[in-house]
């Protein structure tokens, strides 16, 4: 970083160790950090797992995204990027701090502690002058009420001797560092000085627009963002129990309606995971002010759908099992959250797996990216997986299922074997292929099942 944007950063002249600050190394906290260690900003990155910390500076990325892998070794080979447990020392040595913790979903609940402990820490520990960003995913009003309070009790005033901003991430993980380069992003501040602030650090390291508005919007933006996709899935999980119901292609109809210039209709599919369109959209309902209100919500009943979209799966896999054998192997192909991570966090298919096991079957799970089986016996390849079982079950779209080759799979099974395709990966029509019962969720093989 040049010395013009060294001096921006920090309205006292100080000499520091680092530029950046990430608190927190997780699926949002270690892309950033490699984002700003790839411009060349100093970066330390601040974490409680010492395991995490001890492998980054060893070069090791605990995040198997290859963009990731690579720029951890050449960062912090380079000394752009290292990783410590010392907060306080991390913090004290920076120009800007990012606080990037979880804010998880404890029974129905959002629970801001460890934000509130790391923001605590962070005012402890900040120098005067110090930029501090918070990217954590919060309810609208947490910066005004409870963050900026933190720092004021410590002496510190937003836009004077500290600079307040809240900027929500937007990353997907999978392409984690591309998408934390190159998405627009949402620059929340209330008070004008941290706004330059912040806005100035972030047009280093985002190649394209910054928005600019106040903290409690760009905490609602992302929350509505969030619930918005949540929605719109539950949507397509609708049109495909509709189509079932009425004996047409869910997916022709999904590809022939967005044909249409302003229709967008998403995938459906066995439920929605992942560590943030499960929950957001709760954090989003505890901001009606009338608790009838969010009963009957929209945003609810979409998370109803979703929740329950497993259970459709359920049937398809009864069902099939229902005309052939009496052998109790089955196969569930995927148990990421999505196609091509290896992250598991509430994927559809832990409550398929535990369903099945439950019924009594013989369950083995393969993931060519994700090591999760849910208690399931672990496939080391799709052959093993596959070998000798009566049914099949895609619950993941990986690429590499897509190339597989469905007489083939079913050479290794059990005599008349069902595959079972919960992702849309199969091509629309096949439902008998030789001796093989294909049974698609939203295909017209579901009609009258579900
Ligand atoms: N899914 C469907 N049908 C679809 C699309 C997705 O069933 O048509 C399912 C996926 O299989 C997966 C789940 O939805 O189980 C979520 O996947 P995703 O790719 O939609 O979203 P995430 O959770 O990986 O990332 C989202 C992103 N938000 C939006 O796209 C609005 C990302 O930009 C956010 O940064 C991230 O949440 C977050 O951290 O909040």
């Amino acid at each position: 970083m040049d010395e013009a944007g060294l001096h921006t950063l920090s309205r006292v002249y100080r000499q520091t160790l680092y530029d950046i600050c990430v608190v927190g190394l997780g699926y949002v906290g270690l892309p950033t950090a490699c984002a700003f260690a790839s411009r060349g900003f100093r970066t330390v990155g601040v974490d409680i797992k010492r395991e995490i910390v001890d492998g980054i500076n060893r070069g090791q990325s605990p995040l198997g995204e290859a963009d990731i892998v690579k720029c951890v070794k050449e960062a912090v080979s380079q000394g752009y990027l290292s990783a410590t447990i010392d907060l306080r020392r991390a913090v004290a040595e920076s120009k800007a701090v990012i606080i990037a913790v979880q804010t998880p979903l404890e029974n129905g609940k959002v629970r801001l502690k460890y934000l509130t402990r790391a923001c605590r820490s962070v005012a402890a520990a900040i120098k005067s002058g110090a930029l501090v960003i918070v990217v954590s995913t919060v309810p609208p009003g947490t910066t005004a009420k409870m963050i900026r309070p933190i720092f004021e009790q410590r002496g510190f005033n937003d836009g004077d001797s500290f600079f307040l901003a809240y900027c929500p991430e937007r990353i997907a993980p999978g392409n984690s560092m591309s998408e934390f380069l190159n998405n627009d992003r949402i620059v929340g501040f209330d008070n004008g000085k941290s706004g330059d602030m912040a806005l100035q650090l972030l047009k280093r390291v985002t190649n394209s627009n910054l928005y600019s508005t106040d903290t409690v919007t760009a905490e609602t933006v992302k929350l509505v963002e969030n619930t918005a996709r949540d929605v719109y899935i539950a949507f397509a999980n609708e049109v495909s129990k509709i189509c079932t119901k009425i004996g047409v292609d869910t997916w022709d109809v999904i590809r022939l309606a967005n044909t249409h210039p302003r229709v967008r209709i998403l995938r459906p599919g066995p439920g929605v995971g992942g560590p943030c369109l499960s929950k957001d959209p709760y954090m989003l309902l505890q901001s009606y002010r009338d608790a009838k209100l969010s009963k009957k919500s929209i945003i609810r009943y979409a998370r109803i759908i979703n929740e329950n979209m497993y259970q459709d799966v359920m049937k398809l896999i009864r069902f099939g099992l229902a005309q052939v054998s009496s052998n109790r192997k089955i196969a569930v192909l995927g148990t990421a959250y999505k196609p091509e991570v290896g992250d598991p966090r509430s994927s559809p298919s832990e409550k398929v797996i535990s369903e099945l096991i439950h019924d009594g079957f013989d369950v083995w799970a393969y993931d060519p990216y994700c090591k999760e089986t849910f208690g399931a016996r672990e496939a080391r390849d799709l052959i093993e997986a596959v070998k000798g079982a009566s049914c099949c079950v895609f619950m993941v779209a990986h690429r590499v299922f897509s190339e597989v080759s469905i007489t083939q799979l079913g050479r290794f099974m059990e005599e008349q074997p069902v595959v079972v395709d919960a992702v849309g990966i199969l091509p629309v029509g096949e439902e008998l292929k030789g001796n093989i019962r294909i049974i698609r969720l939203g295909g017209i093989s579901a009609h009258g099942i579900c």
